[in-house]
């Protein structure tokens, strides 16, 4: 590595600045003069990309170390956020690219600002993945991410009239200078058509899959600064493609048309994220883009084994390949077919290599989140998939029926093919068989994951199941997003809590330190203001930063309950109106989130938070007491500037519904205290944190389960309590809807008759609980020692925690030590 004075690789403000005035002529080719503000973002992130190519190089150089085994982590989503200032941190370049930018005479956070955020996941799965990215260069594990490169990833929401209105998100029209294509990295992927079978010159049986389609799959690599580890990851994305775009031989009119369609259909395939967090009815092309893309990586991974060792059974010993859900399942399938049918591998090896490749992560227990196709539509793309799966699944139905002679119903149970009305393969069954290791995402999911939707799994092979608790990046999530409590923090602690989180506990001792707990309001008072201004542009409310600033971000789903948010909300204007004296200390509560497209009682949730918010914050008789805010397009972006500006993180899903939840980690990483039930990672987050630092409340999984079975009338609870009654009336009597009483009659209906998810079981619980919240927050000193000791006791929640775990528990992968800088 030549560092010296190359211009392309010095890292000081002289250097940066002569970098970037150079991108801007012979990159963009602008005159300064004439640059905008996007030409000069371009110019800096080429800056910056060229100076983490040395580690870029050096790290991918891994790949060949036979010594060295890499992590593949299969993902249809990665939530990354924007990269330029993540990668600015990482890096270490921070203050050189902002005084280099001065010195032109911009500034850096209106270049931050520039950058279009890759949105190529929906929520929680998506995100978690890129926390992983971030973790896995950090620790300087060799690793790879494979996913897909859509060309629109989630949807930008607006809220027009109180209503989501999605519009397309061109992420890549301004140019993306994170990504590289490497068009000679590209493989084949068949489609459709049938197999046929015939016997070889010696007499041996021989498979082809004759399919209609070939589509080329393209990679496009992107760059994953690790924390200061010289270690640069890869993210891998691949894009769809026509095999060949024009077919010159048959150049008459009918064939040159053709000819397009063909290209149109093939870059289709990577053309946009399903926006849904839940399946809904099987669709084509959303099979067709996970085949896609797993068989690509496949490929990828069998292409890089080979540069190691002729030997495709110790494949295992080249690559980790982690599943994140079901969603790249095909891969047990896909591996099994390229290791058999274009390898020459006998099944059995085949099998045995591919299982004790293959791991698997479950994220959901709702039982109709469980992915499964329908076997005419998996059987007419994947022909050769369905043989195989079949093979698997009559060997795998024999050990089953070996260990439990004569159970019919558990054989049926754990089939890979479902055949109660209607035939379907179901994703799960494929990937817990096809695994040697399954794990859920918090330690009370796992436990009911056993119980529960793989409990045939956990009870024939309790070895393969284990807990990985998930973790966020204090990378992104502190240093890039809270500066000003980061600085704190590393005043008075040192900065190793960056990459040793647990050195957070020395925080501690601050907690009785007046002159700490001052300057700790006073950054979190300087992030409420800084969202109150950008609430004010983007929704034109005015909240007051001194109120309780108390916020529900995340997906809007019946199960997270944001309708139990309402209620309280409701409650309160009430019990003010009725008393104006009544002792409330002043609050602000922030919504965000989008909603699945077609996702229909999610969507009017959303109307209801504008609607109410309309005339809670119009009313002369609260005003300066209660403000109600939906704030539009959450997204990563968004979320740096939210999370740090909470005191108080709304966490209230029904208990055993939420698989763990990594908001709550972010929001009590940044000092927001929790109200929440006792789900997913809030159980341990609690644990952590002390109870007394933790505002509880609700029905836990098991008394859930059993008002259930017992039988659920939540009217009775409407009956029985007068202000819930009060609260639930408003909605219906048109208050919000300018006397439209139909407008929110499908959501009472849906809380009075049926009420899936207990809001009216959990809503008196979780009243009390806010009141002690008030009471709480009126004491503010108490607050923030509330506020020091959840941040001090947060450093479990790391994602470097929970790649260390996989390391050990999973990927069998060493860790090594820590980076000396
Ligand atoms: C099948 C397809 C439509 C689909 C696409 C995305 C299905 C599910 C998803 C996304 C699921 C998801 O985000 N799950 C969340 O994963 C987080 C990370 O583990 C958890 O923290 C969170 O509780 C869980 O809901």
């Amino acid at each position: 590595q030549t560092q010296g004075h190359n211009p392309r690789r010095g890292v000081g403000t002289a250097a940066m600045n002569r970098a970037i005035l150079d991108h801007l002529h012979f990159t963009m080719a602008r005159l300064p003069a004439l640059a905008s503000r996007n030409d000069w973002y371009m110019a800096l992130s080429h800056a910056v990309r060229d100076r983490m190519l040395d580690d870029w190089l050096a790290s991918l150089h891994h790949f060949r170390n036979k010594e060295l085994k890499v992590v593949s982590y299969l993902s249809a989503e990665f939530l990354l956020g924007p990269h330029l200032g993540n990668n600015l941190i990482n890096t270490g370049m921070w203050d050189a690219a902002r005084d280099a930018v001065e010195s032109l005479g911009l500034t850096l956070e209106d270049l931050l600002r520039q950058e279009e955020e890759p949105g190529l996941g929906n929520g929680g799965l998506g995100r978690l993945a890129a926390c992983y990215l971030d973790s896995l260069a950090t620790l300087r594990i060799p690793s790879i991410g494979y996913g897909i490169r859509y060309e629109f990833g989630i949807f930008d929401q607006l809220i027009r009239d109180g209503w989501q209105v999605e519009t397309a998100d061109k992420w890549l029209k301004f140019g993306n200078p994170w990504e590289i294509c490497r068009s000679e990295i590209a493989y084949e992927v068949k489609m459709g058509g049938h197999t046929e079978y015939h016997h070889d010159a010696d007499g041996r049986l021989a498979i082809a899959w004759l399919p209609v389609k070939v589509i080329k799959g393209v990679a496009y690599d992107t760059p994953i600064a690790g924390y200061r580890s010289r270690i640069t990851g890869l993210l891998r994305l691949w894009k769809s493609e026509a095999v060949e775009s024009f077919n010159f031989q048959a150049f008459n009119a009918g064939e040159y048309y053709h000819a397009v369609d063909e290209k149109v259909v093939s870059e289709s395939i990577t053309k946009v994220l399903y926006p849904n967090d839940e399946p809904g009815v099987g669709k084509l092309l959303r099979l067709a883009q996970q085949y896609f893309f797993v068989s690509c990586s496949l490929q990828d991974m069998i292409r890089v084994h080979l540069l190691r060792s002729p030997r495709l059974e110790e494949f295992d010993q080249t690559f980790a390949v982690q599943m994140n859900d079901t969603h790249p399942s095909l891969a047990v399938a896909e591996l099994m077919r390229l290791l058999v049918d274009e390898h020459g591998l006998g099944w059995d090896a085949a099998w045995k290599v591919t299982r004790s490749t293959m791991a698997y992560t479950n994220h959901t227990l709702l039982p109709e989140a469980l992915e499964k196709w329908p076997l005419q539509l998996f059987a007419n793309l994947l022909p050769r998939h369905l043989e195989i799966v079949y093979e698997i699944n009559r060997r795998f139905l024999d050990e089953v029926s070996q260990a439990y002679p004569g159970d019919q119903a558990r054989l049926a149970r754990m089939s890979l093919i479902e055949e109660t009305g209607g035939k379907f393969v179901r994703m799960a069954n494929l990937a817990s068989v096809g695994s040697h290791a399954i794990n859920g995402v918090a330690h009370l999911h796992t436990e009911l994951l056993k119980e529960t939707v793989l409990a045939d799994f956990y009870q024939m092979t309790p070895g393969k199941f284990c807990n990985v608790t998930n973790g966020v990046t204090p990378r992104r999530w502190v240093l890039l997003s809270n500066p000003g409590l980061a600085r704190l923090i590393s005043e008075s602690i040192g900065e190793e809590w960056v990459t040793a989180p647990e050195k957070l506990r020395k925080l501690e001792r601050f907690a009785s330190d007046p002159s700490f707990l001052s300057a700790w309001r006073w950054v979190k008072d300087a992030n409420k203001r800084a969202l109150a201004a950008t609430i004010l542009e983007r929704t034109g409310v005015t909240v007051d930063p001194e109120s309780l600033f108390d916020i529900q971000v995340k997906r809007i789903h019946e199960y997270k309950r944001q309708h139990l948010n309402l209620l309280h909300i409701l409650t309160l204007y009430h019990r003010i109106k009725r008393d104006p004296g009544a002792q409330i200390p002043p609050r602000t509560f922030i919504f965000g989130g989008k909603a699945a497209p077609g996702y229909f009682m999610a969507k009017l949730i959303i109307k209801l938070i504008n609607s109410v918010a309309e005339v809670v914050n119009t009313d002369p008789e609260v005003a300066g007491r209660l403000k109600v805010v939906f704030f539009p397009d959450f997204n990563v972006t968004n979320g740096q500037l939210i999370y740090p500006a909470a005191d108080l993180s709304e966490q209230i899903s029904t208990s055993g519904k939420e698989a763990s939840g990594t908001g709550n980690m972010k929001f009590s990483l940044n000092g927001a205290l929790t109200i929440g039930t006792l789900d997913g990672a809030n159980v341990e987050i609690r644990e952590e944190v002390g109870e007394e630092n933790f505002f509880l409340f609700g029905l836990n999984a098991t008394e859930v389960q059993a008002l259930k079975k017992s039988g659920y009338h939540p009217g009775r609870f409407y009956e029985e309590d007068g202000e819930l009654r009060e609260a639930i009336d408003a909605v219906r009597s048109g208050l919000f809807s300018h006397g439209d009483a139909g407008l929110f009659q499908p959501l009472v209906d849906h809380l009075l008759y049926d009420d899936e998810y207990l809001a009216l079981a959990d809503y008196r619980s979780y009243l009390e609980c806010q009141e002690r919240v008030s009471t709480a927050f009126r004491q503010r000193e108490l607050w923030s020692v509330k506020s020091v000791l959840n941040v001090a006791r947060m450093g479990k929640f790391s994602s470097d925690r929970s790649i260390r775990e996989y390391c050990e528990k999973i990927w069998k992968v060493p860790i090594r030590p820590p980076f000396p800088h």
